[in-house]
């Protein structure tokens, strides 16, 4: 078991409806049975302000040991932060009303462009949605210090690996991602009906490009994004013009200046410059593909300027503990399926491998040295996106950017010689978009 499954709990205590839902109250009566599968509850005497708790997870049941008081504390903000919602979407009804009554006025006054002053109303507004972002934070930040002291008690908790993690990982995403979509709507809802308000749309949360796309950013660039509020904000390059935009990119080759032939270390933390050539970094594209819905395009261009592109419905990285495990499939395309080629090659269901970490399905050596590259070999590969930037066609090892089903494995009228690319690109974006 890993540090995240133990937040996962937490999470899960926070976020279920045992603690009734955030914003929908009215609904909370029905089906509490199955929405309340998992309770905390005291357990035992306190002693100062340390509590043991303890998880119900039926059928088996867990006990936390004391160090547990942070979670009091975050629970109160995610309270507060539970009022101010509710304050938020109560003023916002007002809000609106008094919009449309404006409307209803402004039909037969003339309306001298850049005249309107922002009302009273709206500069209300402006501060609860600033108020209401400062005690996200805050309870991000809280929720960090939370894991901390979760970390601590990794070691004990590993004996109780009886948990089928997945589904509360699941459920718990579930929550906060409809937590987050529930805030990030009912802000936009309020700021684009908000006389005066104009068409700046405050967000709460930029969880990738697609989100910055529908907030009105239309060129291609470097933007931060937030996947989960329990980590970190980071930059991304955006594509906001392929085929309507709102593409995070993970990976670009197009001139050989960044080395691929890089540590476990350099792609898990990414390497190159997002202007140009790049890894983004294997923790952070876990974040992005871990809520589970995120399709994948790969662009790529020959010598030649020929362009072919596969996409993927499926796309997830696993967290390092997985060795960022590939989880890929749902083809579709020109340049064919050499990620899922055949028995013998399939990249699907495999670990991440470098130079220095052999975490491969070749048993006499390490595919990640052999072809200077860390990717997520089989034995060893039908695709290699990440090999050695080559400026023109090669003989020898095939260590070169590589797409088995293109220029295939078994062309013999090729003669032994290796196809270059000119570029590629690696980039996803939420299913649920709509172009
Ligand atoms: C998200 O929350 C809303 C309002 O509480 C609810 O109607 C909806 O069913 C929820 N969706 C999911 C996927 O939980
Ligand atoms: C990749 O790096 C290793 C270790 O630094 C080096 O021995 C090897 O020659 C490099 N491969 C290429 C193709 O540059
Ligand atoms: C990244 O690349 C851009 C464009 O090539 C360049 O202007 C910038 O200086 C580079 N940044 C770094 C940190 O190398
Ligand atoms: C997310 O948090 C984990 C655990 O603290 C950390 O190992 C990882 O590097 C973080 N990821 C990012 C992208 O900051
Ligand atoms: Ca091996």
């Amino acid at each position: 078991m890993n540090t995240s499954a133990y937040l996962v709990l937490l999470q899960t205590f926070l976020f279920s409806s045992c603690m009734s839902d955030v914003v929908d109250e009215e609904e909370s009566n029905s089906g509490k049975d199955n929405s309340c599968a998992i309770r905390l509850r005291h357990s035992g005497k306190c002693e100062g302000d340390e509590c043991p708790y303890q998880v119900s997870l039926p059928p088996m049941t867990i006990q936390l040991p004391k160090q547990f008081q942070l979670l009091e504390k975050t629970l109160n903000e995610v309270q507060n932060l539970k009022e101010s919602i509710n304050k938020l979407k109560k003023s916002c009804q007002e809000c609106k009303l008094q919009a449309d009554d404006h409307q209803g006025k402004d039909s037969n006054e003339v309306q001298v462009p850049g005249s309107a002053t922002p009302t009273e109303n709206s500069r209300v507004e402006n501060n609860k949605i600033q108020e209401l972002q400062t005690k996200l934070n805050k309870v991000s930040a809280s929720l960090k210090n939370a894991r901390n002291q979760i970390n601590d008690l990794q070691s004990r908790l590993e004996m109780a690996n009886l948990v089928n993690m997945d589904n509360v990982h699941n459920y718990v995403d579930s929550k906060v991602s409809n937590l987050t979509f529930v805030v990030n709507s009912l802000n936009s809802k309020c700021s684009s009906k908000c006389p005066a308000e104009g068409s700046t749309l405050i967000q709460l949360v930029y969880r990738n490009c697609a989100d910055h796309l529908k907030a009105g950013k239309k060129v291609n660039g470097i933007y931060k994004v937030t996947p989960d509020l329990q980590n970190n904000t980071f930059e991304v390059y955006c594509d906001m013009e392929t085929l309507g935009g709102g593409w995070t990119v993970f990976q670009k080759r197009q001139d050989g200046s960044t080395n691929f032939n890089r540590t476990w270390a350099d792609y898990k933390n990414g390497f190159g410059n997002l202007s140009n050539e790049f890894w983004l970094g294997n923790d952070k594209i876990h974040l992005l593909t871990k809520k589970g819905d995120m399709q994948l395009r790969i662009e790529l261009e020959d010598l030649k300027g020929v362009k072919e592109y596969a996409k993927y419905k499926q796309f997830y990285v696993a967290n390092e503990y997985l060795k960022y495990r590939l989880t890929v499939g749902g083809y579709d395309g020109t340049a064919g399926d050499a990620l899922l080629f055949n028995k013998k090659y399939n990249h699907d269901q495999k670990f991440f491998s470098t130079p220095d970490k052999d975490n491969d399905k070749y048993p006499s050596g390490n595919c990640g040295a052999y072809y200077s590259s860390g990717w997520w070999f089989d034995s060893c590969m039908s695709a290699n996106l990440n090999g050695k930037y080559y400026h023109k066609d090669y003989k020898g090892v095939r260590n070169g950017i590589f797409w088995g089903t293109w220029y295939s494995v078994s062309d013999a009228h090729l003669n032994g010689i290796r196809k270059a690319f000119k570029s590629v690109k690696m980039m996803i974006r939420p299913n649920s978009f709509m172009e």
